[in-house]
């Protein structure tokens, strides 16, 4: 089917009032993710280590769900790493952080993320410097998703997140400089929103480098509740044939379940474009 839905959820306290839709831990947020009819869940988890597996993958098959997309996000929020710190040690750190969720993900078929543990330019630091050590890491983590079928994902966020990789240009122009085919994109609506000329465009030059699709408005509440055009976007991604989810990383607002079904509604319009 075009365009399968996602739902994001959160088992990261420390990231309340951050987009994501479900918060009510693994059982309860698969079970409303399948009852209203998503295909796939995306997880934020507070590590590798912290999220049973096992528990996951019987409550997937016992809901008839995909996993999306496993977020890394946590090691930044909880955790203060970043493959972009000055000291070498803390980078190692968020790469071992980082490689464990390749791993998890990866024995359920999906992709992890990498959005803010990419870090910043600190100040004393240059861009190319920045750059390197996220490549250094990159080259370890991209053919590490590859033993298991499955990109690593790479995440351009807005000016206000990052002063890294703000746009999918800058974010593609990274990517091709590297060795490893294996990494790709994450465009986020939201972020783009805020960054790109035109989302539609970004999203054609990107083409199939884009591999995954945080469905957020521009307001970051559900497609739908805010004023971005999905109808361009849609017929974006099918013009460069992508075949991947529609995540919704959104706030859940007004609430939870008002904000899945809106995504929800949205997707189902979007496949008939
Ligand atoms: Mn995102």
């Amino acid at each position: 089917m075009l365009f399968p839905s996602a739902v994001t959820v959160s088992l990261v306290p420390q990231a309340a009032g951050g987009p994501f839709v479900f918060w009510d831990g693994l059982e309860a947020s698969c079970a409303k993710a399948a009852a209203l009819g998503f295909d796939a869940v995306e997880v934020f988890p507070l590590s590798a280590d912290d999220l049973n597996a096992h528990e996951l993958r019987g409550l997937l098959q016992s809901h008839g769900l995909k996993l999306a997309a496993v977020g890394t996000g946590a090691g930044w929020v909880v955790q203060k790493l970043r493959l972009t710190d000055p000291d070498g040690l803390v980078r190692a750190r968020a790469k071992n952080f980082i490689a464990s969720i390749v791993d998890l993900a990866g024995k359920l078929g999906a992709p992890a993320i990498i959005g803010s543990m990419q870090g910043r330019v600190d100040a004393g630091v240059t861009r190319a410097q920045a750059l390197a050590w996220v490549a250094e890491s990159v080259e370890q983590l991209a053919p590490r998703a590859h033993e298991y079928g499955v990109p690593l994902l790479l995440e351009p966020l807005n000016r206000y997140e990052t002063n890294l990789f703000n746009t999918v240009s800058d974010t593609l122009e990274f990517a091709k400089g590297l060795h490893t085919r294996n990494l790709k994109l994450l465009c986020d609506c939201f972020h783009m929103n805020i960054e790109e000329v035109s989302i539609a465009e970004s999203l054609r030059n990107a083409g199939d480098a884009v591999g995954h699709v945080h469905l957020a408005d521009s307001n970051r509440r559900a497609a739908g509740l805010g004023h971005t055009d999905f109808s361009d976007v849609a017929r974006a991604l099918k013009g460069i044939g992508y075949l991947g989810y529609l995540s919704a990383e959104v706030l859940p607002l007004p609430d939870a379940d008002v904000a899945a079904k809106q995504t929800l509604a949205t997707i189902q319009s979007l496949r008939q474009i």
